[in-house]
């Protein structure tokens, strides 16, 4: 298949999602998806895919991954029973990061829906690419949830493949460590994880490059520990030499990339100088493999370059990329896009800390390193 050819694009989203909130202040807004979605909307690409309002997950379906009983915490947890049903907020969930909103289940349920949802499609070959902003939740874990993230979408989509193929790639490109998914499956071959991410004095603090799997899954975790500033060129320089040295070893049967848009220039809570250019190239990259690929969300805390970012690589997806006018359509929130209404995210001139030392030469050897050490 060439490039430019047309792929099956399915693309999850429902409704509601955008109207639940965290809580004051908190910077996970989930209103970036439907600001993302107006946008989408807004440049005409509902009706050159397959938009679909994905069935809700299920308890039961949660728990392929979770545990019963933090499942079932979940379920029934509010805003006033938090305090006592986490013992003092010592399990389940812990801090602040994590608040037990109004809504939390049917929001979990609405994003592992998708991701599960994008995953059966996929397997049963009835579309190419299929698309999910409202998952990409990768810190949470069996029986806890952590950073923002409370059921693990991307494991369960993950699972929902493994029914299928034999081998998934996971790529992770948020500028946090994919640590709840990396974990899930350290330990089998099965699905390899690759995640780029700021390393050192950030959440969640793991994923060194010395941590790369466990028994079978020896070399099947790759971690690539970056720092602040990274540009589109350096960032480049090591995601397409090691991603295509993964699929020339790995040879995975299909690809799912959380799409985390805190990687980008001047986000609330990142640290890197991507563009919105440098960002879509990852998934303008995977899409040239032809191998069968979910798009997930993530993080992206800035919410007016979330939802430019994820609509603009909605297009990626389609192909029609160099058709779009950069200058926004009229949209819901057109007057939020001043004052350049324009659809792009721009870098700044920060220093780029992993060129300054050599630090990102020293990844991508030791990551093709670790990948060569895996085919013999
Ligand atoms: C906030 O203002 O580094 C939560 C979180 C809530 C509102 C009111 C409470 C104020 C920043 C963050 C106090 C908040 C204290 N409110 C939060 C070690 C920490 C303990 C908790 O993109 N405090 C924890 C998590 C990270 C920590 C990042 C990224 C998710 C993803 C995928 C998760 N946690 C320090 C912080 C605020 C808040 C303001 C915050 N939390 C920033 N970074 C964190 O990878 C979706
Ligand atoms: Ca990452
Ligand atoms: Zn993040």
């Amino acid at each position: 298949m060439a490039s430019a050819s047309k792929r099956k694009v399915d693309y999850f989203h429902d409704p509601d999602v955008g109207a639940y909130t965290y809580g004051i202040g908190h910077p996970m807004k989930p209103h970036r998806i439907q600001v993302a979605h107006e946008l989408i909307t807004a440049y005409d690409m509902l009706d050159k895919m397959q938009v679909l309002r994905a069935k809700r997950a299920s308890a039961e379906q949660m728990t392929r991954f979770h545990t019963d009983e933090y499942v079932h915490f979940l379920n029934r947890v509010t805003p006033e029973t938090a305090e006592e049903l986490t013992y003092h907020g010592t399990r389940f969930l812990v801090g602040e990061d994590n608040p037990a909103f109004e809504g939390l289940f049917e929001f979990c349920s609405i994003s592992a829906g998708g991701s599960i949802g994008a995953a059966q499609r996929i397997a049963a070959g009835s579309s190419d690419i299929a698309v999910n902003w409202a998952g990409g939740l990768h810190h949470a874990k069996k029986r806890e949830a952590s950073g923002f993230c409370y059921i693990n979408d991307i494991v369960l989509g993950i699972l929902e493949l493994l029914r299928t193929y034999p081998r998934v790639l996971y790529i992770d490109i948020d500028c946090h460590h994919g640590d709840g998914v990396e974990e899930a499956f350290y330990t089998t071959d099965r699905v390899m994880t690759c995640s780029f991410h700021k390393f050192g004095e950030y959440f969640p603090g793991t994923g060194t490059q010395e941590d790369r799997g466990r028994g079978k899954g020896k070399g099947y975790a790759v971690n690539i520990p970056l720092k602040d500033g990274i540009t589109d060129e350096s960032y480049q320089s090591v995601f397409e030499p090691v991603i295509s040295k993964i699929l020339e070893v790995y040879r995975p049967s299909a690809v799912v990339l959380q799409c985390g848009a805190d990687s980008l220039s001047g986000d609330k809570l990142g640290c890197f100088n991507l563009t919105m250019y440098g960002h879509s190239h990852c998934v303008q990259f995977l899409r040239q493999q032809n191998v069968p690929l979910i798009l997930l969300g993530g993080g992206g805390y800035t919410v007016k370059n979330v939802g430019r970012t994820w609509a603009y690589e909605t297009a990626c997806a389609l192909g029609i990329e160099n058709e779009i006018d950069t200058n926004l359509p009229w949209n819901p929130y057109f007057e939020w896009f001043g004052p350049r209404y324009r659809l792009e995210v721009a870098g700044n001139n920060m220093d780029d800390l992993n060129v300054k030392d050599g630090s990102l030469d020293r990844v991508r050897i030791n990551a093709l390193e670790q990948l060569r050490e895996l085919n013999p």
